[in-house]
């Protein structure tokens, strides 16, 4: 389907008129924006139908990845690139009087996701697409994206982040696949022959309403569907004209309650917390996807009988996990199967992937809630405890002690990791390490119990957009040398191996690293007004921030640097930008002290003539996917220094990786996937490991006082946080200083302090060796083949989900 430039340029003129009602000269460069898109979408909808159609006849079967985030970052560059569009459209806009990048940077960020779980999910569905696999997203629809971050005086403050304030290019509103989900009332049990019934009365009814957005593969004809749901009101119910004043303000209640359905994302918190709401989104979410699955399912086949056979449900976390009953009540209630039929058909269709093992981010319900606001889930849930408490107590005599610490339902509360393990058929965690953690330690007596449901899935992350996008010199730089098959084969990398000590692509890879750091300096000092030193190392930080992810650590690093300088002014150290982005949770004070704690000791060393010579500091605010895009080509240093056994997998590892940067990490989550691949000579591995740590949890031997009492770097640093050194306001860091000699240091960023350190210092003499430090850059990229996104949907593909590849025969008239 290939567009002549002269061809784009006549529709684009065309599509401005009928839409915009204007000459291009006059077209603004958002205007150019949307109808680059209709242009697109256009196209689009032809290989959709299609896709549509053959998955309708040859009746395979099909995989729906269910999560409550999807983090997708801007379209239009990847449908380009998908469509082979992008020279033509960057050409033919160019003639136009058009920059491609002005136009492409028009698209706002639809930030539906808080981190790596729904970016996750995102790379999944282009994985899907790109390997032809029939396999869609189902979400939410949120009027309002992850707060959009600012930083006032050196503190975060949140704004709305209202995306969809112009229209949405990529989305297709379907109202004629509405459906009905339903809360509260009170359930009835009758008896009709000879079968209990359960009618559900009372209830409050919302209208789910579906808006579809394109999923284009590369280069193929697949275009999938991601599904967003939107919670609308009904006015069917009411007679306006014969509602007295009292109903009216009723109706308004209800539609407010209702809308506040898909009003927003909800922030990853310190800690998991229930809220009623939040109840609500998972529900409507998991029912209205089901409902629309099963309509659609029994339009295709005899008998519901088939459905684990044609199709499996993959949830993203335990967030979906009321899939499980919601399946069960439709199969009960709505199909009339049996209990032990309904089962099996649900266990045979649900496959769940778990994202954490922090026991604080681990979902639970009240009862009292389920019961209240989903009255008939609950009755199955409760049945499904029933028998599974049963199950433990006859047929594992040596759990009984456990069967209280695994029950779906106990003290009160319902915990959705226990019911997303006994309700699928598939348990996954996302790197080996986190796996097995869960087998052995987190989830060990399941593990017992079902050993064939657990297994591991590395998370990977997709090379199209993270490096032929993000990145398109490198990539071009490889092709160069390797030919173009890594593209779709991201294996292949591993034959740049033998270029990793070759001189001249060595140079060439020095020099595509430092116009994407000149790049970035550019940038930065448009968007901060600070001027950095793009020969300096750029040590990139960036991810959500949470005390587990240790941005602390890094702090205390450059806090100890700052010292050293002072003592030292002549030290002969290589001159190094810190670079940091991260959101935390608008309710997380430990970690909005640190992104304050980030930006005072920025502005110290800016204001310091002779330490701001070797280091820099910057925080870039409101950091989202297309900020990554911007930092991630342009990194010398990948952070990744979590405390071990705390970060699943981590995918920013992935995307550093695969743009040639180094790593300092803990062994931790993928980091030690990404070592076993490059070796321990091309990432600086540190610190205690996960079995240290697990080991230090049971036995509470860690006292981080005696830490600080013994090393005299360590105080010093500490000290600047109490002693006026930082800010005036002798209290503004008091809380993270009790946090780590009061409250014991939870996340052992004292204790390892030391190793930390001594692995900067490697790095650096490391970095002194050009010749050296770009053979270990080489080695990286060409080891990153592993960590794409389509091994990582082959291997569910494969394993969990048994689907297979679908070539999309055209039925449209195509160009
Ligand atoms: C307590 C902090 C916290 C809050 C929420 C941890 C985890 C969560 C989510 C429930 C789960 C989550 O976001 N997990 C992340 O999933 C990514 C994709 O698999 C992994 O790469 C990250 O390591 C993991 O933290």
């Amino acid at each position: 389907m290939s567009l002549s430039v002269q061809e784009f340029r006549q529709q684009f003129s065309d599509k401005l008129m009928t839409t915009f009602g204007k000459k291009v000269e006059k077209a603004t460069p958002f205007e150019a924006f949307q109808t680059v898109g209709l242009i697109l979408r256009e196209l689009l909808n032809r290989k959709w139908q299609d896709t549509k159609g053959t998955y309708r006849s040859n009746s395979q079967k099909q995989v729906y990845y269910f999560s409550m985030e999807f983090l997708l970052g801007r379209l239009m560059i990847t449908n380009l690139l998908n469509s082979g569009l992008l020279e033509t459209c960057k050409q033919g806009l160019e003639e136009l009087g058009f920059n491609l990048e002005e136009v492409l940077g028009q698209e706002q960020d639809p930030g539906l996701g808080n981190g790596d779980l729904g970016r996750l999910a995102a790379c999944f569905l282009d994985s899907l697409a790109s390997l032809e696999l029939p396999g869609h997203g189902c979400g939410i629809r949120y009027k309002y994206g992850l707060f959009q971050q600012k930083i006032v005086d050196g503190n975060q403050v949140e704004l709305p982040d209202y995306w969809l304030k112009n229209e949405y290019v990529w989305e297709t509103k379907r109202l004629d696949q509405t459906v009905e989900v339903h809360f509260g009332g009170e359930i009835e049990t009758v008896e009709e022959s000879g079968r209990l019934t359960f009618k559900h009365h009372h209830y409050e009814k919302v209208l789910a309403v579906p808006y579809d957005i394109p999923v284009s593969g590369y280069q193929n004809h697949t275009v999938n569907t991601l599904r967003l749901w939107s919670a609308e009101s009904t006015t069917n119910d009411f007679h306006f004209y014969s509602i007295d004043r009292k109903d009216y303000y009723h109706y308004l209640d209800y539609k407010r309650s209702v809308e506040q359905i898909s009003e927003f994302l909800y922030p990853d918190d310190s800690s998991y917390e229930g809220r009623l709401l939040r109840l609500k989104q998972q529900y409507f979410l998991v029912s209205a996807g089901l409902q629309c699955i099963l309509r659609e399912f029994k339009n295709s086949y005899p008998s519901v009988d088939l459905l684990p056979e044609k199709i499996a449900i993959q949830i993203n976390d335990t967030h979906p996990s009321l899939v499980i009953p919601e399946l069960m009540r439709l199969l009960l209630d709505q199909e009339q199967l049996s209990w032990e039929k309904a089962w099996e058909l649900t266990t045979r269709t649900v496959a769940y992937t778990n994202h954490t093992t922090m026991s604080e981010a681990l979902e639970t319900w009240p009862v009292d809630m389920v019961k209240t606001l989903l009255p008939r889930i609950y009755m199955i849930i409760h049945e499904i405890n029933e028998r599974f408490c049963r199950h433990l107590w006859l047929a594992h005599p040596t759990l009984r002690d456990e069967i209280k610490h695994m029950a779906i339902i106990s003290y009160g509360q319902i915990h959705m990791a226990h019911l997303a393990i006994v309700g699928s058929y598939s348990v996954n965690g996302v790197a080996k390490l986190h796996t097995d953690i869960l087998k052995n330690s987190v989830m060990k007596p399941f593990y017992t119990v079902f050993p064939e449901k657990f297994n591991n899935k590395t998370n990977g992350i997709t090379h199209r957009r993270w490096l032929l996008m993000a990145n398109p010199p490198l990539a071009s730089l490889i092709t160069e040398a390797i030919g173009e098959t890594w593209v779709r084969e991201p294996k292949q990398l591993i034959t740049l191996l033998k270029y990793a000590g070759d001189a001249a692509f060595q140079e060439k890879i020095a020099g595509v690293k430092q116009a994407n750091k000149t790049a970035l300096a550019k940038y930065i000092q448009e968007r901060t007004g600070i001027r950095v030193d793009d020969r300096s190392i750029f040590d990139v930080h960036i991810k959500r921030l949470h005390g587990y992810k240790r941005q602390l650590l890094n702090v205390f690093h450059i806090l100890h640097l700052y010292e050293m300088i002072r003592d030292n002014p002549n030290m002969d150290m290589v001159p190094r930008t810190f670079i940091f982005g991260a959101k935390a949770a608008p309710g997380y004070h430990f970690a909005k002290k640190v992104i304050k704690l980030i930006t005072t000791t920025a502005a110290k060393i800016a204001a310091d003539p002779i330490v701001r010579e070797k280091i820099r500091v910057v925080f870039l605010e409101n950091y989202n996917v297309s900020l990554a895009e911007q930092i991630i080509p342009a990194t010398d240093v990948s952070e990744q220094i979590s405390t071990a056994s705390k970060e699943a997998s981590g995918t920013g590892n992935m995307k550093f990786m695969l743009n040639g940067a180094i790593t300092i990490g803990t062994l931790d989550g993928a980091n030690v996937e990404i070592r076993e691949m490059v070796g321990p000579d091309n990432i600086f591995t540190f610190g205690l490991t996960a079995e240290d740590v697990l080991a230090y949890q049971l036995s509470r031997m860690y006292r981080s006082r005696d830490v600080y009492n013994g090393d005299q770097r360590i105080r010093r640093v500490m000290d600047q946080l109490v002693n006026g050194s930082l800010s005036n306001d002798d209290v503004e860091f008091k809380d993270i200083y009790y946090t780590l000699l009061s409250n014991n240091d939870e996340y052992f960023v004292l204790k390892d302090f030391d190793s930390y350190v001594e692995a900067q210092d490697l790095l650096e003499q490391a970095y002194r060796q050009p010749t050296e430090w770009l053979k270990k850059s080489i080695t990286n990229i060409a080891h990153s083949g592993k960590f794409s996104s389509d091994r990582t949907i082959s291997e569910y593909a494969s394993e969990i989900w048994d689907i297979h590849p679908v070539t999309i025969s055209s039925t449209t008239q195509s160009r």
